[in-house]
């Protein structure tokens, strides 16, 4: 059973979204500026379309938190939508490829694309950057940082190997000073030719995000049940953002290539003390989870990013009224938002963690949590 529940609801251009996070513990600290900073960083990224000019983001609190803090009851929030006017848009005649559009027509039995987009829109993640969020000070208390940073984006690589060569601090810098929320920014020239070539032809383009987590405990998840393999609760979670369609974690797909000599992580005793027990792994392939639990080394995991199914040369569809092939109708939408995905599963890997250390050391306030926290600490080092 999750520890953390979230929840949202609201269509893209309807009166406001709204999120729901349960199962936090009471004592913890909201920064309302740091959730809002997250909304912000889910809206920048080169390629975005003319609705990220209109919204700016904002949480209202509503439930949840008294004097700033939490109360452990659950906490309920808006995200106003500017661009309100989903009674006067129009109803696309014609189902687009790629979206949710026909398939949402045949299951609720209508011939209302708009009916179906307006939720099946990616809107819908500004609740979850903002819970996930909420999620993160859960984790800040135990020294976890979440970050992810964009390594693909139609077919132009960024340099992997620049997160392992970046300081802590000029890895933030680096990344908030790129339009892709890149580490690379000789990859970020030829991304941003990419997105405009693209832009010119109509079309639009997908990538990768990578997400790691830093300061994890090794255990969080298990081992003992299908659900609670916590490799399955992060690749669902990543699954479930729109226009994802597939994960990695670690080595990813390129393990299955190499021998197992090749693939897993050598055991070897640290050389000097550290934040959990005596052990460390001479690599990291794994990814930082072995047996559906975190190791205690970073945890790295990969999504890829479909183009955005909305072109503007319009792919061929089928008008529902006539029965004619037509191009599919043309809205305003985005050439690629695949740097805004990356903060997006950077909220969903927070929701996914912090749900995994309220099970492991439960606590109904943000001090029994730590004290649980501490002496396990002491346990593992007995390991
Ligand atoms: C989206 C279409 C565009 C995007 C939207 C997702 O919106 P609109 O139809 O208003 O131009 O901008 O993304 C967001 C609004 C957002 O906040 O990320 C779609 O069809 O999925």
């Amino acid at each position: 059973m999750s520890r953390l529940v979230w929840r949202s609801a609201g269509e893209s251009h309807g009166a406001a979204l709204v999120g729901l996070v349960e199962g936090l513990p009471s004592g913890l600290r909201l920064d309302v500026d740091a959730i809002d900073a997250h909304l912000a960083r889910r809206q920048r990224g080169y390629g975005r379309g003319g609705r990220m000019r209109i919204e700016t983001d904002r949480v209202e609190l509503l439930s949840g938190v008294k004097g700033g803090a939490t109360i452990g009851s659950p906490i309920a929030f808006r995200i106003a939508n500017k661009d309100a006017v989903i009674e006067k848009l129009p109803v696309p005649g014609d189902p687009r490829p790629g979206h949710a559009d026909l398939a949402g027509c045949q299951k609720h039995g209508h011939r209302d694309p708009r009916a179906v987009l307006e939720r099946a829109s990616a809107r819908e993640t500004a609740v979850r950057v903002a819970a996930g969020a909420i999620a993160r000070h859960v984790l800040g208390a135990l020294g976890v940082e979440v970050f992810a940073h964009t390594l693909a984006l139609g077919g132009v690589e960024a340099d992997a190997t620049r997160f392992g060569a970046l300081a802590p601090a000029a890895r933030h810098a680096a990344r908030e000073a790129s339009d892709f929320l890149s580490l690379d920014p000789a990859a970020d020239e030829r991304m941003r030719a990419a997105v405009d070539a693209a832009k010119a032809d109509g079309d639009t383009l997908g990538g990768v995000f990578e997400v790691v987590a830093l300061g994890l405990p090794p255990g969080l998840g298990g081992y003992a049940s299908a659900d609670a393999r916590l490799t399955g609760r992060l690749g669902g979670a990543l699954l479930s953002i729109p226009a994802i369609k597939g994960v990695e974690v670690g080595l990813g797909f390129e393990a299955a290539r190499r021998p197992g000599s090749q693939v897993h992580d050598a055991i070897e005793l640290a050389d000097a003390p550290q934040a959990w027990g005596r052990f460390r792994r001479a690599t990291n392939r794994a990814g930082g989870l072995e047996g559906g639990m975190t190791t205690g080394e970073p945890l790295v995991l990969r999504a890829a990013m479909k183009p955005i199914p909305t072109l503007r040369q319009g792919l061929p569809s089928v008008d529902f009224a006539s029965g004619e092939t037509v191009r599919a109708t043309w809205q305003r939408s985005d050439v690629t938002s695949v740097p805004a995905a990356g903060v997006v599963g950077e909220a969903m890997v927070a929701l996914v963690l912090a749900d995994a250390v309220l099970e492991k050391f439960g606590g109904d306030a943000l001090g029994e949590l730590l004290e649980a926290v501490e002496a396990y600490r002491r346990r593992v080092a007995d390991v």
